[in-house]
């Protein structure tokens, strides 16, 4: 926990300076756009995933840093001192069944007495648990036998049950589902047996839900994924209905593909819903929001604001925000603290575009100047105008500062203990 008194002796401390940065910058922009963009920042929160609290690595093996948290409730400690670190973190994803809740409402007043709500809820037929009377290893929605279908579906009913307990309003399904190699599956009967099953699971939703279909190119299936790309979420979530959505996951992509047209045409149709922010070079890498392209995080962020604008969607509750990564040599706090860093900068570079100008410039094919708006915007600092939105929400001007500054992982090693690890990946 942060003490009150040590986040405004952290702030103290850096006031002086990030006035004096505030305030050239404020001049800059000019007050009215400073303070529009502020007012957004302040708004606009990022929930964390459960499973992103502890060190995930690879396949080749796991270096735990020592500290994670052991049950939901350290894992909602976890998140509530980052949100009371950057006031932008109020909401946690959980991950069914890593992160059962032995008494939903215990559990729910307990994240809320942290300022945290629950966002989507994730099912979880990609791996098989103890005890189940069926494997998914050859898909759970897509299988050929009747039997694990149905077993997929009732998990992903009680996910629902857990959430509705727990007041989130979504569900987020991810399958593995697919084929290794050429012949094994008939893409048909996949796609339909898929159908089918996530009909089964759109029925239960309670009326005020929503039910995200995340894609992805590849892995663990290396031939065919049965929701393998945008286009296949999209016919998935129009056949079920409307509330049924896309959710992107910025590493799910082959390579190069233009996530920013992506997002552009989903909000244009009414079915984006989601995204899983993190960063890639080669795969879905995991890394840290804006860690490898930037620029790609601008762009994404430049598409939802006008999207979203033009849908007359609120940003900060209009789109599940969420940060969907894994942790191999950073400490899990400190890459989650500088992941929503980087998303809320891209999303204030966004705010700063000038689209009028913009639209001028497209209209009448001056695509130097167009490019020469988009650049202005994204070259511009706007760290200032973070720290003070972060100042006014009550959260510390450096959160990662404070973080060293308290030296919060060696005091959760000393509670928790050198060999704690989380569930998850
Ligand atoms: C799959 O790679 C994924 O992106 C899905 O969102 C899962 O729920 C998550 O990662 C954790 O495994
Ligand atoms: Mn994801």
């Amino acid at each position: 926990m942060i003490e009150p008194y040590q986040l405004s002796h952290h702030n103290a401390q850096h006031e002086a300076a990030h006035q004096r940065k505030f305030t050239f910058l404020a001049e800059e922009l000019g007050s009215e756009t400073a303070e529009r963009i502020l007012a957004r920042l302040i708004d606009f929160q990022i929930a964390i995933p459960s499973w992103a609290l502890g060190t995930g690595g690879t396949r080749f093996g796991r270096f735990a840093g020592g500290g994670e948290p052991r049950s939901l409730e350290e894992k909602i400690a976890d998140v509530g001192l980052l949100h009371a670190l950057n006031k932008s973190s109020g909401a946690i994803s959980l991950h069914i069944p890593w992160d059962i809740p032995s008494d939903g409402e215990a559990i729910k007043q307990l994240a809320a007495s942290h300022g945290l709500v629950f966002d989507a809820m994730n099912s979880n037929t990609f791996q098989d648990q103890a005890g189940q009377a069926h494997s998914y290893k050859f898909g759970s929605l897509q299988h050929t036998d009747a039997r694990v279908r149905k077993q997929a579906v009732e998990h992903n009913i009680d996910v629902i049950r857990h959430g509705e307990a727990l007041g989130s309003k979504s569900l987020t399904v991810w399958l593995s589902d697919g084929s290794s190699f050429p012949g094994q599956l008939s893409f048909r009967k996949a796609f339909e047996r898929t159908l089918d099953g996530l009909r089964e699971i759109y029925a239960a939703l309670p009326a005020d839900w929503k039910i995200f279909v995340e894609y992805k190119a590849f892995e663990p299936n290396f031939y065919s994924t049965t929701v393998g790309d945008w286009g296949q979420s999209y016919l998935y979530a129009s056949k079920l209905g409307p509330k049924a959505y896309t959710l992107v996951d910025l590493g799910h992509h082959l390579p190069n593909a233009n996530i920013e047209q992506i997002v552009s045409l989903l909000l244009m149709e009414g079915k984006l819903g989601g995204f899983h922010f993190n960063d890639s070079k080669y795969g879905d890498d995991d890394l840290t929001a804006g860690s490898i392209k930037p620029y790609q995080l601008f762009l994404i962020f430049n598409e939802l604001a006008d999207g979203m604008d033009a849908r007359g969607l609120d940003h900060a509750t209009g789109l599940g925000w969420m940060i969907d990564a894994s942790h191999n040599v950073k400490d899990p706090l400190e890459d989650l603290l500088q992941s929503v860093e980087a998303i809320k900068l891209a999303y204030a570079q966004a705010l700063l575009v000038d689209r009028t100008a913009l639209e001028n410039a497209r209209e009448n094919n001056d695509v130097a100047a167009a490019q020469e708006i988009l650049q202005a915007a994204f070259r511009t600092d706007l760290r200032p105008l973070l720290a003070e939105a972060r100042l006014r929400a009550g959260a510390a001007i450096s959160p990662l500062g404070l973080f060293r500054e308290q030296q919060i992982r060696r005091k959760l090693i000393e509670t928790r203990g050198l060999k704690a690890v989380a569930t998850g990946l």
